[in-house]
Order: structure tokens, then C-alpha cells, then sequence
């Protein structure tokens, strides 16, 4: 059989088998639970953007249930800096009024960040003094205008290499120097003197060497006496997690004493190895169950913190339907249920977890 027709079949099959999945037997458990935020003893926090904002029945379960928001990408670069590097606020000034109208913490996301690289910027690549002064401009006039608005920022986000070993060469270190991080704390504390500022990234659970080149990376920006004050773990996770890993995790990243914030969770229900793995005949309802244990670890371990250094337990997206991993370049089978509440809203097994998970059950 050709690879490419082998592969299309082997893609399209877990899709088959969850549609199977709809069956009496294998039929999501029903699941009740509060209003999420009136049980959770932290800021809850989720990750939205203002094109669901005009369905009624969005903006009632975010509501209903978050008392934090996290702009999925309306407050990044790639919303506020235009190609002539002029600054556009349109995108981010409408998500923190939604914010402020419903009286929803809001949590900036994100200043610097390797994966961004404005045509602004790249223009000045290598330009010297230009790019340090433009770097400065950018942090002070976010940071500055949102000041008071926003409860925390992640200053730099995803500074580790992929594999954990070491940071991430990128635009701002190769203009800046391996100092670049640092910088941008300093600038955003002289924007906002109040405001925790994150240190943010993924994998940190699910690879303990990443999680030392950040911890190595955090313990670094500290000693130079930059204003890091906060760190962010993801949480991109999947129910293939090994037991015990995210609560390790947490622990470990408290043992700096900063405020911490699972910034990003999501749990991914898909094979071991994505679409393209071998067969998995595993039901849907006991991944559910898989993904609400996991859920439950990792809210346990939050809560297990002391007051001061819960942040914020933010999932990242309100439904399944609205998860990145459903949508290009993500959507692997377009199957994956990675979040707290259904396609129609309802709360699932995870949503439960967490209730239980912030009442010690
Ligand atoms: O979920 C976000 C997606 O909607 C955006 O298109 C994308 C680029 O802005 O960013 C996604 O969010 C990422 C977050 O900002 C940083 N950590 C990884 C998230 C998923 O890719």
C-alpha cells in the first residue's frame, strides 16, 4: 500500500472509533457540578478571544464558571504590532474591556516571545541600539497602557529549547544577548510596578530536564536582580502523563518560593503517538476518566500550595470545540476533547475532578 493512502487510513481511524464511541455503553457519563469558581479557593482562570464573545452561551458559561481570563492571542505581538511597527490596540483594548465588563481578572499573555518575530522587529534584525531601544519602546507602551488592568504578565514565554537542554536561540537573544529575558523584566517593571511578572513554558512536566534548564534559566534572571516574581507552567498535557508527574512538577517549580500559575492546561485524550499511532481501542468514557484523574493531580498539587503562590489555575479554553488542538495546524483527528466542558457546555468528569481536587476529596 503507498505510505500516503496507508497513512490517510490510519489518521481517519480513531476518528471512526470515537463516532463509534457514541453508543449507550460508551456514552459520556453525566456529570454534575457547580459554578466552578464559587468552590475553587484560587483565581480560575481560562484562555478566550473575543470572535466567541457574540455567542450568548459562551459568554454565560466563562462567566459562570471562570473568575480570570487569559487572551489566547489578542494582547501577543502578532495582534498589537503592525508590519510599519505602529501599535494597534484594537484587538487587545476590546479583550480587556470584555474582561473589566464582567468583572474578570485579566491576565496578560505575552510580551516576549521567541515564536513571535514582527516584521517590525525582523527589519531591525542585527541593527544594534535601534533594536535594544525598540525592544524597550514595545515592553513599556504594553505593559505601560495595560497598567492597572492586568493582574500579572508572562514577560517571556517558552525561552527553553524544545528537547529541555538549554535556551531557545531566537530573534531577541541573537539582537540582545543571553540577557534578554532579564532585560525584558526589568522593562516591564519599569511599565508596571505592581504587576507579578512570569517566566512562562510547557513541558515542564513532562520533561524533568526541561523543567531544570527553567528553573536554571528563573534562577538566573533572579540572581542578576531582574523582577521575576512569578512562574508559569503550561500544563499541556495528555492522559498518557505518567502518574505522579505534573503534581512533581508543581512542586518542584514552588521550591523558588514565586507565586506559581498553571497557565495553560489543557489534556489531550488522543493515542500515546497522535493520530498516526497504532489503534487504540481504549473507550472514550474511560479516557474521560483518564484525563479527569489527571485534572484531579493537578488541581490537588495547586492546592497543596501555600495561599501566596496560587496565582492561578487557568485551563486553556472553555470547550472542547474551542481548543487549539481541535483547529489547524493542531487538529490531528479533530476528535481530541482536551478541556473541562463538552462541545454543548456541559461539564465533564474533569470538571468534576477539579471540584473535588479544591474541596480535598
Ligand atoms: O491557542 C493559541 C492559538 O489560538 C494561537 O493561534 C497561537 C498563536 O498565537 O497561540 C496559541 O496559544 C499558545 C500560547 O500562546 C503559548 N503556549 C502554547 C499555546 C498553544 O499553541
Amino acid at each position: 500500500m503507498p505510505t500516503q493512502s496507508r497513512r490517510r487510513i490510519l489518521t481517519a481511524a480513531p476518528a471512526l472509533l470515537l463516532a463509534a464511541c457514541k453508543g449507550p455503553a460508551q456514552a459520556q457519563p453525566p456529570v454534575s457540578a457547580p459554578p466552578l469558581k464559587q468552590v475553587v479557593p484560587f483565581p480560575l482562570g481560562v484562555a478566550a478571544m473575543t470572535g466567541q464573545f457574540g455567542d450568548p452561551q459562551f459568554v454565560d458559561l466563562l462567566t459562570r464558571n471562570f473568575s480570570q481570563l487569559t487572551p489566547e492571542w489578542e494582547m501577543k505581538m502578532e495582534a498589537i504590532l503592525r508590519d510599519d511597527g505602529a501599535f494597534d490596540y484594537a484587538r487587545s483594548d476590546a479583550i480587556a474591556a470584555f474582561a473589566a465588563d464582567h468583572g474578570l481578572r485579566l491576565h496578560g499573555h505575552t510580551l516576549i516571545w521567541y515564536a513571535q518575530k514582527p516584521a517590525a522587529f525582523e527589519r531591525i534584525d542585527g541593527a544594534g541600539q535601534p533594536f535594544a531601544d525598540a525592544y524597550r519602546n514595545y515592553i513599556l507602551a504594553v505593559a505601560g497602557r495595560y497598567r492597572g488592568r492586568v493582574v500579572g504578565w508572562d514577560v517571556v514565554n517558552e525561552a527553553i529549547n524544545e528537547d529541555g537542554e538549554g535556551e531557545r536561540d531566537c530573534l531577541w537573544r541573537r539582537n540582545l544577548g543571553p540577557d534578554y529575558a532579564a532585560l525584558a523584566f526589568r522593562h516591564a517593571r519599569e511599565a508596571d510596578p505592581d504587576a507579578p511578572l512570569f517566566l512562562n513554558d510547557y513541558f515542564l512536566d513532562t520533561l524533568p530536564n526541561k523543567r531544570r534548564s527553567f528553573l536554571r534559566l528563573a534562577e538566573r534572571i533572579l540572581k542578576s536582580g531582574a523582577p521575576l516574581t512569578g512562574l508559569g507552567s503550561q500544563t499541556h498535557v495528555s492522559i498518557h502523563m505518567a502518574p505522579g508527574a505534573v503534581r512533581a512538577a508543581i512542586k518542584d517549580l514552588a521550591s523558588l518560593g514565586l507565586p506559581i500559575h498553571v497557565s495553560e492546561l489543557d489534556v489531550s485524550i488522543r493515542n500515546a503517538d497522535g493520530a498516526r499511532g497504532a489503534l487504540d481501542m481504549t473507550p472514550l468514557a474511560e479516557r474521560l476518566a483518564h484525563q479527569a484523574r489527571v485534572v484531579h493531580e493537578a488541581a490537588d498539587a495547586f492546592t497543596a500550595l501555600p495561599a501566596h503562590q496560587r496565582y492561578a489555575f487557568t485551563v486553556w479554553g472553555l470547550r472542547d470545540k474551542d481548543s487549539w488542538l481541535r483547529h489547524p495546524p493542531n487538529a490531528g483527528d479533530g476528535t481530541d476533547r482536551p478541556l473541562l466542558f463538552d462541545d454543548d457546555g456541559r461539564p465533564k468528569p474533569a470538571a468534576r475532578a477539579l471540584v473535588d481536587a479544591a474541596a480535598g476529596r
